[in-house]
């Protein structure tokens, strides 16, 4: 499945050969002790917007902070213009250490994989029932993208006004992750953006799933549109006055108890699997863990020695766990389109 040799991509740290040898060059960067925290709305060609206390400032990376590039959801600190003011430009001084990473996939124009989105607690993977079909290897694969990331998986299953959710929520069963059901009608009457808004409080959730699902829609349900332009989203970014999706965005959620975030991201095709670890996929199935103690060493989860066979048939656990379990582990060497 990996099809580069050697595993690169924006976030290894790299450090240049100097004549002394592979010493990294931390003499250059400055402390900066005045700069000020925000956060990355989002980036366009190389510009991030931020956002400083209540200000949208329009940020660019600093030099030193070499190939290391902020993504969606960064905590970053900012010196310079800091004023928000029309033509001013800040400048991003450092990167805080995130607590999560969404990537996704190497496209083949673009052979590495890159992070979307930093810092998500949640991920909302969005499903259409129909139109475009849904497609369950994609799901999985988001699926073992937010356990190996440590985030909590929402499934949003939207447009049920044109096909019903009974085949999937089946399929998800076993997994118990918690999910909204959609359709036009309550989106227009307000009953989606509520439903899925019981989720979002106190959380940065990413919406994640194929292009045409409705991630857009539901997102501008949550987040009215004079909350989207206050947070600049409208025009100062693309200056067209609307926003393509093609770069993840992040936005505040309006009445939420604690601060909460909803971030639309593109459509993507798929994640970046090549560094998933099974052990962090099986510590979201507390029920079936335990059982991995008597497996061989490194042991695949599918295989006739792993115990987690006789754990499920010893009673232990449910045997559809350990079914949606092998479904799950197996996507990583699937193709999503397979
Ligand atoms: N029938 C139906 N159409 C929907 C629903 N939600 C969104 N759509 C439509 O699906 C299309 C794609 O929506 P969009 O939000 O742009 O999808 P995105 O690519 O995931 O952001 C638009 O024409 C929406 O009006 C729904 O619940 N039912
Ligand atoms: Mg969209
Ligand atoms: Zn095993």
């Amino acid at each position: 499945m990996r099809r580069y040799g050697k595993h690169t991509d924006e976030d290894d740290v790299r450090v240049r050969p100097n004549r002394k040898g592979n010493r990294p060059r931390t003499h250059i960067r400055p402390k900066h002790e005045d700069a000020a925290d925000g956060m990355v709305l989002t980036v366009d060609r190389g510009r991030l917007t931020c956002l400083v206390d209540d200000r949208v400032i329009v940020a660019m990376k600093a030099r030193e902070l070499g190939r290391k590039a902020a993504v969606v959801g960064d905590r970053v600190a900012l010196v310079g213009d800091l004023s928000g003011k029309k033509d001013t430009l800040a400048r991003i001084v450092r990167i805080e250490e995130r607590t999560s990473v969404l990537r996704r996939t190497a496209d083949d124009d673009d052979p590495y994989e890159r992070v979307v989105v930093a810092n998500a607690d949640q991920l909302a993977i969005v499903t259409a029932l129909a139109d475009p079909e849904p497609r369950p290897r994609l799901i999985d694969r988001c699926l073992v993208a937010a356990f190996d990331g440590g985030l909590t998986p929402l499934l949003v299953l939207t447009k049920s006004d044109l096909a019903p959710p009974d085949e999937l929520l089946e399929l998800y069963g076993a997994l118990d992750i918690p999910y909204v059901v959609t359709s036009r009608d309550e989106l227009e009457n307000g009953d989606a953006a509520d439903r899925v808004r019981e989720h979002l409080d106190g959380k940065i959730t990413a919406f994640v799933g194929h292009s045409g699902v409705g991630k857009t829609t539901l997102v501008n349900a949550l987040v009215p549109e004079d909350r989207r332009r206050s947070t600049g989203h409208v025009n100062a970014v693309t200056g067209r006055g609307r926003h393509t999706t093609t770069s993840a965005l992040a936005l505040p959620l309006a009445g939420a108890r604690a601060e909460s975030w909803v971030v639309d991201t593109p459509g993507v095709r798929s994640f970046g699997l090549a560094h998933i670890d099974p052990s962090r996929v099986i510590h979201a199935f507390p029920d079936l863990e335990p059982g991995t103690e008597g497996c061989p060493r490194a042991c695949s989860h599918d295989e006739p020695d792993c115990a987690l066979d006789e754990w499920v048939a010893e009673g232990h656990a449910d045997p559809a766990r350990l079914y949606s379990l092998r479904r799950l582990l197996a996507t990583r060497e699937r193709r999503e389109g397979d």
